[in-house]
């Protein structure tokens, strides 16, 4: 089923003149993946199948949270670099909080912000990458985990952990990982909010300039509204990964099934 996002300005007396995505041109907008490369593999499927008589310009654009919570973040980032995989899509790859608090753990000595990684997923990733865990670590494990990390993780995933994207842009769509602070201009907008932002986005009823599509806050079912489009859908408990696709102003879902 397709949805005109046009249809869901009703309420507004002048709605914005929006066109959406130039013809010819498609984006695929994949949700946060939380290390179920199971989810990963079988949205791709769909996407091949979804994709394959469109002869237009094909965007696939990974909103982040690759990682942590779901047993195979290591695998996920494999699957993710195969150049072998959807070699038809220009690909775009964004950072979410997930990858920044990693990348935090490997480059920075802060113990706070390893205690609330390993809280909100990390040890799974770690696990993973196969970095030794005797029992919940303790701040005297850390420097052996970092070094183990460091050690273990390849170089490929690495440059791609520190060359992800904060947001990108195509025609009136902003995809960004978490959303963005409201009543800033979009070019105006903080790393902290890309990529942490909860409520005072998630609420707000104003028009931010594009349609804003992300991910981060879960939503049983994907959340279609005239100014964002809400994506993540719990991948990781719930087993469905949602992809959003994106053609002029039409919207519809790919979701893996549980
Ligand atoms: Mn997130």
């Amino acid at each position: 089923m397709k949805t005109l996002i046009k249809n869901l300005f009703k309420s507004k007396s002048i709605p914005p003149l929006l066109t959406g995505l130039a013809d010819q041109q498609r984006i695929y907008c994949i949700g946060d993946i939380h290390g179920r490369v199971d989810l990963l593999y079988q949205l791709h499927k769909l996407i091949i199948a979804d994709s394959d008589n469109y002869h237009g310009t094909k965007t696939l654009v990974y909103l982040g949270d690759y990682i942590d919570r779901g047993s195979e973040s290591k695998q996920v980032l494999d699957c993710l670099l195969d150049e072998t995989q959807l070699t038809s899509f220009k690909k775009v790859y964004l950072l979410g909080n997930h990858e920044q608090v990693l990348l935090q753990f490997l480059y920075t000595d802060d113990a706070h912000i390893a205690n609330d990684w390993f809280k909100f997923g990390g040890l799974a990733t770690l696990m993973s990458y196969g970095v030794e865990l005797r029992g919940i670590p303790t701040l005297k494990d850390l420097a052996r985990i970092r070094t183990e990390l460091h050690n273990k993780i390849p170089k490929q995933h690495l440059d791609f952990y520190k060359n992800l994207s904060f947001y990108y842009e195509a025609g009136d769509y902003f995809f960004v990982h978490a959303g963005i602070k409201p009543k800033l201009k979009l070019d105006k907008q903080r790393p902290e909010d890309l990529l942490w932002i909860r409520d005072e986005f998630i609420t707000s009823q104003l028009f931010h300039g594009k349609i804003i599509v992300h991910g981060h806050t879960v939503s049983p079912e994907p959340e279609l509204l005239s100014n964002r489009i809400g994506i993540d859908t719990g991948a990781y408990s719930s087993g469905k990964l949602t992809c959003a696709v994106l053609e002029n102003l039409n919207c519809n879902f790919i979701q893996t099934s549980q």
